[in-house]
């Protein structure tokens, strides 16, 4: 008999993939984690019971889009701060810019790593990269402390906000974000789904737009997720002159480099993804 996993949300719409093996399946101090075989998708990694990562082409989109339109834009992209990310597609990303120097990744989970180490082909490029370092530590607090302007890049790569992410949609978060980078340093996190989520992501739009003065939402198409329409937000903190970096002012360079190895990042997939549909554009346009 088959056996079928459904992602459900508030009741009201149900996401299903048929399932061949269940890999791991733990109970950390914060979270069910879970890896499961799909026969549609791969591996994939769930928490709580939501869809996280799968291989292949939802894993593409999401963890290219989340880092290369900051990484091709950023005016400095030596040292790179993750938030989440423990199944190390974020990482891998990252690392295939050579001019990053240095990364923190600093998850909540050792669960999570432990699991994506050992059974997700997602990340492995990451974990033996020198230029790595794995923290095994609240986001928040790390991000709370953490030296004013050190970081060029900050990527937050968390699940949704409810749980141990909870902590990474607000303010006070946003704003040591801000603190610790360097001007003209860029911000990106996932934003959640503009269909199945509006509120939320129109909310996390605004409240970063409040925090940095600038924040611009960009869409992509990842199929495990909620609505299968997904977001992320950038956001700039304003250089010494009291300017913006754009997100659209691409480092050709380093763009065609990405080009080289990238499954779906183009700098026309890029510049496309920050077209905002015009009924969201109204909760972003500032007054
Ligand atoms: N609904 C799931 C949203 C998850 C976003 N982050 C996924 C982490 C993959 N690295």
């Amino acid at each position: 008999m088959a056996l079928w996993y459904d992602e459900e949300h508030e009741g009201k719409v149900r996401f299903g993939l048929k399932t061949t093996q269940t890999l791991f399946m733990g109970q950390s101090p914060f979270q069910r984690v879970s890896v499961i075989e799909t026969e549609a998708f791969g591996r994939g990694l769930l928490l709580d019971d939501l869809w996280m990562a799968v291989e292949g082409h939802d894993d593409w989109v999401y963890h290219e889009m989340l880092v290369h339109p900051a990484l091709t834009t950023a005016p400095r992209i030596e040292r790179v701060l993750i938030i989440g990310g423990g199944d190390g597609g974020t990482a891998r990303e990252v690392l295939r810019h050579p001019q990053v120097r240095h990364v923190d990744m600093v998850e909540i989970d050792g669960m999570v790593v432990d699991a994506a180490k050992q059974f997700l082909p997602h990340g492995q490029a990451a974990w033996n990269d020198p230029r790595l370092t794995v923290r095994i530590q609240d986001g928040i607090e790390f991000v709370a402390n953490a030296e004013s302007e050190s970081y060029d890049v900050v990527l937050v790569d968390g699940s949704d906000p409810v749980g141990p992410a909870e902590g990474l949609f607000n303010a006070a978060f946003f704003g040591h974000c801000k603190r610790i980078l360097r001007p003209g340093g860029v911000l990106a996190t996932q934003s959640e789904s503009p269909r199945l989520q509006r509120d939320v992501h129109i909310a996390m739009v605004q409240v970063l737009a409040e925090v940095f003065g600038d924040a611009h939402p960009y869409y992509g198409t990842v199929t495990i997720y909620p609505g299968g329409a997904w977001s992320w937000t950038y956001a700039s903190k304003a250089d010494g002159a009291g300017n913006h970096t754009s997100p659209l002012a691409i480092d050709a360079a380093r763009a065609a480099h990405v080009e080289t190895f990238s499954e779906v990042y183009t700098q026309e997939v890029h510049r496309g993804a920050f077209a905002v549909p015009n009924n969201l554009k109204a909760h972003f346009t500032r007054k």
